[in-house]
Parts: structure tokens; C-alpha cells; sequence
């Protein structure tokens, strides 16, 4: 029998053998390489949002870092985060077919805020909140403030998420905000801002519940919120209809 540090020194050196050969995979655009090592992680027992975040998260972080360089183009940007997307497919049940046993433990509304197109730290985000166990309704990038407001009121989210990637778009996490505030409905949902030029003090300069700086640290926070129980939900109000809740991932 193989005693317990034994067993944690085997899954220490499968951890970082599986990430290497991940962000390796990834650096070659390998979707098939990307998928088989993903599956042989999942296999060996390896948490699927430690393999995004340590694996996923830190391959497209060198990709930005190249692609910033000007040592690398946007169709090798473009190609590995098809790679990596392929990868997360692997690690996610997909939303359609997978309802965790115990049901879904929260909803979060999530999307790349107003005038931003970067998408690839928001789909990583969502990713492992799916992982983690929530109903991820995804409104794709460059969301406009209005379409966070009117989807919040159709589909009651517990949470809204916004990704900026740029200090331009930034200012459009507090238009949302001050939005959410005149249409009535900021006491009943909680928000969470995260991307590179976000921060703690720009989160709480414009109100936001949450900052959460990557993927594992926004799951941690979630998860701490709903067992907090200091959750609010739009159905508290009695004036929107649960069936709206139905309503699976979208990209408007
Ligand atoms: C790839 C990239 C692109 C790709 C995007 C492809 C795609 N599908 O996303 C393309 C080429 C299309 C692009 C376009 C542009 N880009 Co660009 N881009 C980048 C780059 C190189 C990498 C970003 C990235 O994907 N990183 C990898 C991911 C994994 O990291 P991440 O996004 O930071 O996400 C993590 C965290 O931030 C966090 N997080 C992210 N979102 C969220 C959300 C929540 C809720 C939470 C809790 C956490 C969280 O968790 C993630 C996982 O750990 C960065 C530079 C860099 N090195 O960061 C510039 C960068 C962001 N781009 C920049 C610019 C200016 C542009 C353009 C305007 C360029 C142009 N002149 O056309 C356009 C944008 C047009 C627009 N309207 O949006 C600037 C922004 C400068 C600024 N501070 O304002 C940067 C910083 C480059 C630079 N140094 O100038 N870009």
C-alpha cells in the first residue's frame, strides 16, 4: 500500500507534469495534444480549476506577453486560445447537459463590459465557475451596459461579473453600477469586477461587491458568499418569474 506522502509526492509531480505539457500544448496551438492531456489530468485525479488556472490561465498569460513583445500575431493569439478553449471543454461539462446532482448553488451573470473585446480572462473565469459549480449565463464581450440591466431583470441572476481589459473600459463597470442603482435593482444582486487594470480600491471607489484578481481567487469568493448565506436574489422582490431562470448560456 502506498502511504499518503508517498501518494502526495506521485500527485505533486503529476500536477506539474500535466501543466507543463498543457502550456506547452497550448504555445504549439495543439487542440488534439491540448484535449488528451486535459483528459489524462482529469483522469489522474487532478482539480479541473487548478489545471485552468495554473495551467490555461499562465499559457494565455505568456501568449498576451509575446503578443504584446510583437513576438507573436494575432492569428497565434487567435489559435491558442482555440487550444486552450478545446482544453476547457474537456474539464467543463458542458452547461446544456450538466446539472450538479445537489442543483446549481448560485447563478452568475457574466460578460466583457461595454466597448471591450477581449474575452479570453472573462471565458477563463467563467470556465471555472461552471467547474465550481454555478449556472454561468455568459453574454459574450463588448456587452453593453443596458443589455447587463435588461438580461438581469429577464433572468435574475445572484451575481454580475464584468471583465475590463482596458482603463477606457474600466469606467463602464461604474456606468453599470450607477445603472443598477436608477433602475432599482442593486440591493438584489451582488457584483464582482475583475481584469488586469481593475483593482481592490477602483472595485470600491465605484461599489462593487466584489474584485477578484483570477479565477481561482473569484471562485473562492463566490463560494464564500453563498455559504455565507449573505447572497440577495432578484426573487426576493416576488416580481420576476422563476421560469425566466431556465434560460441557458448565451452569446447575444
Ligand atoms: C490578447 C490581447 C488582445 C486580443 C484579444 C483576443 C481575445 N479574444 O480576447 C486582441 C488582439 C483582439 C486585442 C485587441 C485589442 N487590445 Co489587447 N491585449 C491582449 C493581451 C496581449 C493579452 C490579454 C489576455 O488575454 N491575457 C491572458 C488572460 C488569461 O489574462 P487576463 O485577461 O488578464 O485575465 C485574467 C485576470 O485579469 C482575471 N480576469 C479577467 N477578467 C475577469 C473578470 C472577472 C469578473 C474576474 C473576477 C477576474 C477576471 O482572471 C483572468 C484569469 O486569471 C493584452 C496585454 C497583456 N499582456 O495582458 C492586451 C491589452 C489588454 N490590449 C490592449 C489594447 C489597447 C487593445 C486594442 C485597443 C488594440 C488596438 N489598438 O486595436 C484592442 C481592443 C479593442 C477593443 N475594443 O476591445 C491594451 C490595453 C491597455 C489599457 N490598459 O487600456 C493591452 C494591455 C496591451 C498593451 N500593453 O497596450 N487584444
Amino acid at each position: 500500500m502506498i502511504d499518503s506522502n508517498l501518494k502526495s509526492l506521485i500527485n505533486m509531480h503529476s500536477k506539474e507534469y500535466f501543466i507543463s505539457k498543457i502550456i506547452e500544448a497550448v504555445l504549439e496551438y495543439n487542440e488534439s495534444m491540448v484535449q488528451e492531456f486535459a483528459q489524462d489530468a482529469l483522469d489522474a485525479g487532478i482539480d479541473p480549476v487548478f489545471l485552468i488556472e495554473r495551467g490555461f490561465s499562465v499559457a494565455m498569460g505568456l501568449v498576451g506577453e509575446m503578443f504584446s513583445k510583437g513576438e507573436i500575431y494575432l492569428p497565434h493569439v487567435i489559435a491558442s486560445s482555440e487550444a486552450m478553449n478545446a482544453g476547457v471543454r474537456i474539464l467543463m461539462p458542458s452547461q446544456e447537459e450538466y446539472v450538479p446532482v445537489n442543483g446549481f448553488k448560485g447563478t452568475i451573470m457574466i460578460g466583457t463590459i461595454e466597448g471591450d473585446i477581449h474575452s479570453i480572462g472573462k471565458d477563463i473565469v467563467a470556465a471555472s465557475l461552471r467547474i465550481a459549480g454555478y449556472k454561468v449565463i455568459d453574454l459574450g464581450i463588448d456587452v453593453h451596459v443596458e443589455t447587463f440591466i435588461s438580461q438581469a431583470m429577464k433572468l435574475s441572476p445572484d451575481i454580475i461579473a464584468t471583465s475590463a481589459l482596458m482603463t477606457i473600459t474600466m469606467i463602464n463597470q461604474r456606468t453599470l453600477e450607477e445603472k443598477l442603482k436608477e433602475t432599482g435593482i442593486r440591493d438584489n444582486v451582488r457584483t464582482i469586477v475583475g481584469g488586469t487594470p481593475v483593482t481592490p480600491e477602483w472595485a470600491q471607489s465605484i461599489g462593487a461587491d466584489i474584485y477578484g484578481i483570477d479565477a481561482t481567487d473569484v471562485v473562492e469568493k463566490v463560494n464564500d458568499l453563498f455559504e455565507s448565506g449573505n447572497i440577495r436574489s432578484l426573487f426576493a422582490d416576488g416580481n420576476l418569474s422563476p421560469a425566466s431562470y431556465v434560460t441557458e448560456s448565451m452569446n447575444l
